[in-house]
C-alpha cells in the first residue's frame, strides 16, 4: 500500500530550517583528558584527572598487589563506588555525569588519594 501526500501541505511547517540539535564533536578539547588513570607504585596517574561530564574514568592497576578505588575522602567513603583491583591489568570504571570535584582513594593504602575533576560539557 502506498500513501501519497502531495499538494496538501497547507500548515506551513515545510522549510522551517535545519535541526539545531547536532551532536557535539567527540574529539577532546584542550585541557581535557580521556579518563584513563594508571595505578603505579601506590599512586594514581594523572592526579587530578580532568574530564568532561559524561566521561567514564577507568583505573588500571599496574602494581603487583591489590588496590581499590573508593569514592569520597579517606574515612569518609560516600558509597558512590568502591571497586577492587586485584592485580596487574585489573580495570575499574565509573562514569561521572555531573560536574564537580570528586575525591577518591584506595582504602588499603594510606596516602593513595586521588581526585577526579569533572567539567561541564
Ligand atoms: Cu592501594
Amino acid at each position: 500500500m502506498v500513501a501519497l501526500l502531495v499538494g496538501t501541505a497547507a500548515c506551513g511547517n515545510a522549510g522551517s530550517g535545519p535541526a539545531t540539535d547536532a551532536a557535539a564533536p567527540s574529539s577532546a578539547s584542550a585541557g581535557q583528558q580521556d579518563g584513563a588513570v594508571t595505578i603505579k607504585t601506590f599512586a594514581f596517574h594523572p592526579d587530578p584527572v580532568r574530564v568532561k561530564a559524561g566521561t567514564t574514568v577507568s583505573w588500571t592497576n599496574e602494581d603487583e598487589i591489590l588496590h581499590n578505588v573508593t569514592s569520597g575522602e579517606r574515612d569518609e567513603a560516600d558509597g558512590t563506588f568502591d571497586k577492587q583491583l586485584d592485580g596487574p591489568g585489573s580495570v575499574a570504571e565509573h562514569t561521572f555525569d555531573t560536574p564537580g570535584t570528586y575525591a577518591y582513594h584506595c582504602s588499603i593504602h594510606p596516602g593513595m588519594d586521588g581526585v577526579v575533576e569533572v567539567s561541564s560539557r
